[in-house]
């Protein structure tokens, strides 16, 4: 029993392309990119990074809701997000705010979502995707289902969906995997590995050695990806995206990244249940280093360039708060509209009620 389960463990190295230095160790897998798209990727990640600092801030200032930073998940984020199609559905856990932006969510709105007024869960017409999933593991089995459907009408897209190391200790995702394997749903399941579901470390959450070895027992494809390596997050991606297409099945992917601040901005402290040496060994893997010095090795990128990216980063953030800042408040009647094509009878007086209120 013991060798069966080595054999298993013995499969799921981690595929790299980019080292932590920037240097290219794995130039076979090296994906098919212009220096239009290594430009454009990195600067989604620099852009990314200082929306994430300024939404820190704006929490810390009051003037944002529910925020889970996302600073040290740029590769696997936006890696992953690189290789989508606009068609691609996708269905995001609550750090993965940024995949939603990039996928044409408008700024002002992912802050609204933040406030938590309904307007933020409005995907705008075109922009493939739900909301944030806040319960662990949910969109999962959701997104076999979109998987499942988008088989079944013929469609040349993906469901993708993203979750932690956490929600792939959840019953729902075992579900999610197997259905998505036994019905062949064009699906991508990415499990951002940070290491932690909250303060429990993943080594507590379960006996397996790797998240993408629990893929065989689906009878999917599965592989670990260095979560810090844009390149390799997007080449694997990318791979998984054609083959589901091409019927050949779903794949989950593992990235093995880290999350440099709290779990949430709701008075998590990292420093209980990690230590400074970790937190330094995990930035000295950082997926904007190693890539900025690939890119200027290869005469790609400047620091004009990087200050350009942030400054345009910080003009956008502060617009788009202004814009969150002048939408109306949300009405409990407009909810209602909005949740029901025909509201059900027991609900008609209560809408009335708040009908009588807002209007004074
Ligand atoms: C079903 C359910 N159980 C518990 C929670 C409380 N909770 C919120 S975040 C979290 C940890 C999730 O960790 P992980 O999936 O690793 O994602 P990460 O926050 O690291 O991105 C938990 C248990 C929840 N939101 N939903």
């Amino acid at each position: 029993m013991k060798r069966s389960l080595e054999n298993i463990e013995n499969q799921f190295e981690m595929f790299q392309i980019l080292n932590e230095k920037g240097e290219i160790v794995n130039e076979d897998a090296m994906p098919d990119l212009s220096d239009d798209d290594l430009k454009e990727i990195m600067r989604r990640m620099v852009y990314t990074r200082i929306l994430d600092q300024r939404s820190i801030a704006l929490n810390r200032q009051g003037r944002l809701g529910f925020y889970a930073p996302t600073a040290g998940q740029e590769a696997s984020q936006l890696g992953s997000h690189y290789a989508l199609e606009k068609e691609d559905f996708i269905l995001p856990g609550y750090r993965d705010v940024p995949q939603l932006i990039w996928h044409g969510l408008p700024l002002y709105q992912a802050f609204l979502f933040s406030r938590g007024h309904f307007h933020g869960n409005q995907m705008p017409e075109g922009v493939n995707a739900v909301s944030p999933q806040i319960i662990i593991g949910a969109q999962i089995t959701q997104a076999a289902g979109v998987g499942i459907g988008m088989k079944k009408r013929g469609k040349d897209a993906i469901a993708i969906t993203y979750t932690g190391d956490g929600g792939a200790s959840q019953g729902d995702f075992y579900e999610g995997i197997n259905f998505a394997g036994a019905f062949n749903a064009q699906a991508v399941f990415v499990v951002q590995n940070n290491r932690y579901a909250i303060s429990v470390p993943v080594e507590k959450q379960s006996a397996a050695k790797t998240i993408a070895q629990k893929a065989v027992a689906a009878g999917i494809e599965g592989i670990q990806v260095d979560g810090m390596d844009v390149l390799a997050v997007y080449a694997a991606t990318k791979d998984a995206r054609e083959r589901a297409i091409n019927g050949e099945g779903p794949t989950l992917i593992e990235t093995m990244t880290y999350r440099y601040g709290p779990h949430t901005m709701a008075g998590d402290d990292p420093t209980r249940y990690r230590t400074e040496e970790t937190d330094n060994e995990w930035e000295a893997k950082d997926p904007i280093v190693r890539f900025r010095t690939f890119l200027e090795n290869k005469g790609l990128w400047s620091e004009e360039e990087e200050n350009e990216v942030i400054e345009q980063a910080k003009e956008e953030v502060k617009a788009a708060i202004k814009k969150a800042d002048e939408q109306p408040k949300q009405k409990v009647t407009e909810l209602m509209d909005i949740m029901y094509e025909e509201l059900p009878a027991s609900l008609q007086e209560q809408r009335e009620e708040y009908e009588a209120k807002e209007s004074k």
